[in-house]
């Protein structure tokens, strides 16, 4: 089993894309922004389901499209405990593990590029960030960066890994794309057969230009690069005058359905449903499906069962019609309910977190695959 490994030339980064062969549960790790429709485009021509979206360091070259792939991807964000990114669904510890479907990801603190910075164990494969390039290392000169503490990340945790861990670095600027730990070990211009106060010296002797985009890669990958300072259009408008609690935006349902606080109700038909796909994490339940039904029944019978009591209940369809009549019907119903802004089809004017996406879709691609 290799990792898929994708290469960003503007920035010099690779993402990795893990998955389990049985489940199709994948893992990404350090994603790219601007690569979000080549990384949706692996996932979904592998039909894999994104479980995990993993950072190794707040990234100081180019923004994560982390938080971008758990809206759209519906993937849970991890970081590192100590890496200043506050946004992320789990932040991890030394020695934290992540399961995706039978396959199991074991996280190292491994400070020194950063003081928050990871690498993660998978198989006989390591994830190295910017802690060890290959015959190089990250740079210590800013964000916490310590040379004494990436001296001991190198040479105490990840060359204690077997010698034929594959090393994956998340940059090269030389071509390079896998290495070993054994490799590493021996010839590592940096680090092999150095010690202590002479890789502090090389460090100090670097004197590398800050990278170009640092000054608005930095505060960005805190929120994963969503941009939490920008307005966001929509987010909520009150409906209580028109029957129904308001309205949302995307963003806002899925952070909602994040922690648990709301079912999402697709209330297309099922043929719909079956042409278009079912939105993710969503329980399908067709608004009238059969014209001149008498009240519904099977409707309400089915929300009331779907809605536990407590939860709000998040209601969508193509364009945005259905789901407010239903909406204001599962109001009556007793619940608090919310009707999704211009529904499955997305709302073209939406440029808050999600940037110039609409709706469900981005660039013509689901939200996820379900
Ligand atoms: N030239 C690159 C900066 C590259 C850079 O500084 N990369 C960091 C990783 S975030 C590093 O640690 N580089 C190590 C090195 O170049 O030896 C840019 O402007 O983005
Ligand atoms: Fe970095």
């Amino acid at each position: 089993m290799k990792p898929i490994q994708l290469f960003d030339t503007a920035s010099s980064t690779y993402t990795y894309v893990l998955f389990d062969p049985f489940s199709l549960d994948a893992v990404i790790i350090d994603p790219v922004d601007t690569q979000i429709t080549r990384d949706l485009a692996v996932l979904r021509e592998k039909g894999l389901r994104l479980v995990w979206a993993l950072e190794t360091h707040a990234h100081a070259d180019h923004i994560t499209s982390a938080g971008q792939l758990a809206e759209l991807a519906g993937a849970k964000t991890t970081a590192p405990a100590e890496s200043g990114i506050s946004t992320a669904s789990v932040l991890l510890k030394d020695g934290d593990t992540l399961d995706f479907g039978g396959e199991t990801i074991r996280a190292l603190l491994t400070p020194g590029h950063t003081a928050g910075s990871m690498c993660f164990v998978w198989r006989d494969h390591v994830f190295t960030g910017d802690t060890l390039l290959i015959n190089g290392c990250g740079r210590t000169d800013f964000q916490s960066g310590s040379a004494a503490e990436l001296y001991h990340s190198l040479t105490e945790v990840l060359f204690k890994l077997p010698d034929a861990t594959k090393v994956w670095p998340g940059h090269d600027y030389q071509g390079k794309s896998c290495s070993s730990i054994g490799r590493e070990k021996t010839s590592n211009a940096r680090v092999a057969g150095k010690t202590q106060a002479e890789f502090i010296a090389i460090m100090e002797a670097l004197h590398l230009p800050p990278p170009k985009r640092m000054d608005e890669a930095v505060p960005a990958n805190l929120h994963l690069g969503l941009r939490h300072d920008a307005p966001v259009p929509h987010a909520l408008v009150q409906r209580d005058a028109d029957g129904y609690a308001g309205d949302i935006s995307v963003t806002l349902a899925h952070q909602w359905w994040q922690a648990g606080e709301a079912v999402l109700v697709d209330v297309r038909t099922d043929a719909e449903r079956a042409w278009v796909g079912l939105v993710p994490d969503a329980v399908g339940i067709a608004w009238k499906q059969w014209p001149g039904m008498s009240a519904n029944n099977q409707f309400d019978q089915a929300l009331l069962a779907a809605v536990p009591a407590g939860k709000k209940v998040v209601l969508l369809c193509r364009s945005g019609v259905r789901s407010i009549a239903a909406a204001k019907r599962a109001t009556e119903l007793g619940l608090l309910a919310y009707n999704i802004l211009e529904g499955f089809e997305g709302d073209p004017n939406d440029h808050g977190q999600r940037g110039q996406r609409g709706g469900w879709r981005f660039n013509g691609l689901p939200w996820r695959q379900s």
